[in-house]
């Protein structure tokens, strides 16, 4: 445990030494819309302007959290909102940030993609007197008070939900385990590994394969083939999304075998098309992360605004379904 902070703490000094480089030289504007009142950064408005940085839109996770985030922050509700799609580069959350900083924004918030090389941005925000806010994924710095609050699930305690769940059906079967992993760095894929690793410690379920497959539906699909190239004894795919379990699917009926069945899937989310699969028996388990996260957002902007305190960490709820539970939830899932 202590190891893994200390790597974790060494690793985000080194990063934000090479990200001053890159920010010296880097040109790609990050894709942005810049919401109905143009780019006027909040002056002469009741409205609380907020840029918000978002990681891409790799899964149907991601689709669910804008959506939420768009429907949340409108004019209606008292905000202006500025919103940029980062296409899953820090590079491009980073000159975003930049931008919003420029603009002078009352807030700004962001997911950020990966865990560590913020520090410099973040040192621009807090001397700008702009306060943060991160939704759903965490950052390693050695800033103080770099950020307000921070919104989102317990990946850690996923990932243990997921590996206790296997346990509990498969020890003593000497299953074999791939895992699909998240994003390189990302706090899910790093929290996820070591949720499910400890949770299978001690017992005979075995990890014999570990690849990245980016949180998206194709990068799923690409790794699983080679898995199943690899392997030919694989019992158990542990997916940290929905759409990499997805694509999953299609390696696995492509190689003639039956997903849920002859392996058995488990994974993360718990999207429509995710809990559809699980329902139909192609997914075995799967721990919810709810995505929903624009009221919680809005509310510790206002209170920000307003000069109130604010929880600096803010855990959301999260379920877990079995076939049962997914066919029971399906027909009011909102996404
Ligand atoms: O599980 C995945 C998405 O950060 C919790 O990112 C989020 C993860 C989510 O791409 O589907």
């Amino acid at each position: 445990m202590a190891r893994h902070t200390f790597a974790r703490t060494t690793f985000a000094a080194l990063s934000a030494v090479t990200l001053l480089a890159l920010g010296a030289c880097s040109s790609e504007p990050p894709s942005s819309d810049a919401g109905d009142g143009g780019s006027d950064g909040g002056s002469g408005s009741d409205l609380i302007s907020v840029g918000f940085s978002q990681v891409g839109a790799e899964s149907g996770w991601r689709s669910a959290n804008t959506m939420s985030i768009k429907d949340t922050l409108t004019e209606e509700n008292g905000f202006e909102l500025s919103f940029s799609d980062a296409q899953q580069k820090q590079e491009n959350q980073i000159s975003a940030i930049r931008n919003y900083i420029a603009q002078g924004m009352d807030v700004i918030a962001f997911s950020p993609v990966v865990e560590t090389g913020w520090d410099a941005v973040l040192e621009e925000a807090k001397g700008a007197g702009i306060p943060v806010v991160l939704t759903d994924r965490a950052v390693e710095t050695t800033v103080d008070d770099a950020y307000v609050s921070f919104i989102g699930s317990d990946f850690i305690e996923e990932g243990a939900r997921a590996g206790e769940w296997a346990a509990e059906q498969y020890d003593g079967e000497g299953y074999k385990v791939v895992e699909l992993q998240g994003t390189t760095g990302s706090a899910p894929a790093i929290d996820r590994q070591e949720g499910f690793a400890g949770a299978i410690e001690g017992t005979d379920l075995e990890m014999i394969d570990s690849q990245t497959g980016d949180f998206t539906r194709d990068g799923g699909k690409k790794v699983m083939e080679g898995f199943l190239t690899a392997h030919d004894d694989i019992d158990l795919v542990f997916a940290h999304n929905d759409d990499m379990g997805l694509g999953a699917i299609e390696a696995i009926e492509a190689a003639g075998l039956k997903p849920g069945e002859d392996i058995k899937i488990i994974t993360i989310d718990g999207v429509k098309d995710g809990m559809t699969a699980l329902a139909d028996g192609k997914i075995n388990y799967i721990v919810e992360c709810n995505p929903l996260l624009g009221p919680d957002l809005a509310e510790v902007i206002e209170k920000t605004v307003a000069g109130d305190a604010v929880d600096a960490r803010i855990v959301t709820q999260d379920e877990a379904f079995d076939q049962e539970g997914a066919k029971a939830a399906l027909p009011d899932r909102q996404y």
